[in-house]
């Protein structure tokens, strides 16, 4: 073994990547766990694993020049990362957003190759994006941002090649433009993107299945302790797609979700977002700059700016917005108020502390990998209904959903077992590493 420790290793990882704090983040989460499997395994000692599968295939940056209404010339940066394709084609979403950067998409991608693989689905690891911000744009910069994006990005992907889909500041808007002008560069309609309109090539239940995926995540943890939703108070952050379609599931088992965010505060809904609110909520943020406080203005309910929803009394908490937004005293706050299930709608919310808190007090934590997987899994069915040519009913897209979202967590029970406790961390870990590594070895130094 060319390492003394796992602190060696990780520090060969921070010395090479410097500024990628992010990355360094979901890098020490994924070893910590996989550290005894990954230097065990003579197999995968001999084709080192370890060193392989913390660097990305490639990692693409292009400059998108476009025009904005005034006539100005603009100038985003664009990025893909290509993280490991030893289970199939590069999958994952795209960013919008001024914060994204290498450091950011390379832990969204890292963290993809893992969840890609707990599905079960053929489907290897990638992100990207651009810093562009969709606040304050038109319908018409928006749509020529996603051109200008896709003028570059197109040479780079393709149906067997690498797949990209939504995420933060993308949605079904911004995948149809995106899609048409692929189709108009490569003459040429294919499953290139999912995320499509039902009309043309979309997946029913796509829209929903982060949110409602992540809502069978709980009911599988809470199955676990013969304990059920319905009744149960939930705090939710976020309120873009993967917060909405939480809530829905939640509403519609009779549970009751109580907040809502975005960056600028948090909304507390004593009472309870129902359906009606959230179909509010829904259409108030099709804008992009569209803010959460309006809600409380309309419902008559307390906004409190700048602040994250933690603080509020609840069973379970759905962190569903942005990367590490739920910090140590966020999660001490959290147990003191009697919350016992943490489920990860985003990716990597909850900061090292905040999990290991977590998991010290024994509580249901659903790290985003594996609770937050729906979403791709419901990418995987839709190209494989592009592939078909047959589209799925919603009924059987949602009973798919259901049962990759069981057997994600059969796998957490199974690697992450430690004396009756289930640390669902190291179940996800473990179960996503291992197909991926004997998938490597299989197809030799490459
Ligand atoms: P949306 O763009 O639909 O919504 C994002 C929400 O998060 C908004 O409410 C936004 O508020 C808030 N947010 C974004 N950045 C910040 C920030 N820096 N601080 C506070 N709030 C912030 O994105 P999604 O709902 O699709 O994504 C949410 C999370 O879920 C992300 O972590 C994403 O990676 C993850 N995810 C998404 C999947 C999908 O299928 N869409 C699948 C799996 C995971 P504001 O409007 O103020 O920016
Ligand atoms: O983080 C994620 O899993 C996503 N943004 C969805 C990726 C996808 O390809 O559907």
């Amino acid at each position: 073994m060319k390492y003394k420790s796992k602190q060696d290793f990780l520090k060969t990882v921070v010395d090479r990547y410097k500024d990628q704090e992010e990355f360094h983040q979901a890098v020490e989460e994924v070893v910590n766990s996989i550290w005894t499997v990954a230097t065990k395994n003579k197999d995968y000692v001999s084709a080192n694993i370890l060193d392989r599968i913390v660097v990305p295939d490639r990692s693409i940056l292009f400059r998108v020049s476009w025009v904005d209404d005034k006539g100005d010339v603009q100038v985003n940066l664009g990025y893909r990362i290509q993280f490991n394709s030893a289970i199939g084609p590069y999958k994952g979403g795209l960013r919008f957003h001024p914060n994204v950067n290498l450091g950011i998409l390379k832990f969204l991608a890292f963290e993809q190759v893992f969840k890609n693989s707990l599905t079960g689905l053929n489907m290897g690891g990638g992100k990207g994006g651009s810093n562009f911000d969709p606040k304050g744009k038109s319908d018409r910069e928006i749509m020529k941002f996603c051109q200008a994006f896709m003028n570059e990005l197109y040479r780079h992907i393709g149906r067997r090649t690498d797949i990209p889909a939504g995420d933060i500041g993308v949605g079904a808007r911004e995948i149809g433009y995106m899609f048409g002008q692929y189709k108009k560069i490569r003459n040429a309609f294919t499953g290139v993107l999912t995320g499509k309109g039902t009309n043309w090539g979309g997946s029913l239940i796509r829209p929903e299945a982060t949110g409602y995926g992540l809502v069978y995540f709980v009911l599988n943890m809470l199955d676990t302790k013969n304990d059920s939703i319905k009744g149960k108070t939930v705090a939710v952050s976020g309120s873009g797609n993967v917060a909405q379609y939480a809530c829905e599931k939640l509403i519609e088992l009779g549970a009751k979700p109580v907040t809502l965010s975005d960056s600028s505060g948090f909304i507390y809904d004593p009472d309870g977002i129902t359906q009606k609110k959230l179909e509010y909520v829904k259409k108030l943020k099709e804008v992009p700059s569209a803010r959460i406080s309006e809600y409380a203005k309309k419902y008559k309910v307390k906004f409190t700016p700048n602040k994250k929803p933690w603080g509020v009394k609840c069973d379970i908490a759905l962190p569903c917005a942005t990367q590490n937004e739920l910090d140590l005293k966020d999660a001490k706050q959290l147990t003191k108020n009697g919350c016992y299930v943490v489920a990860e709608g985003a990716n990597m919310p909850s900061t090292k502390d905040a999990v290991h808190h977590f998991i010290k007090e024994k509580i249901l934590f659903g790290p985003g990998k594996a609770a937050n997987a729906g979403g791709v899994a419901v990418s995987g069915i839709e190209m494989s209904q592009n592939s078909t040519r047959i589209p799925l009913t919603r009924e059987q897209v949602d009973k798919l959903l259901k049962e990759i979202m069981e057997k994600i967590h059969t796998t957490c029970v199974k690697h992450g077992t430690q004396k009756g406790f289930v640390n669902y961390v190291d179940g996800a870990n473990i179960g996503g590493f291992v197909r991926v590594a004997d998938s490597m070895v299989d197809q030799g130094v490459i």
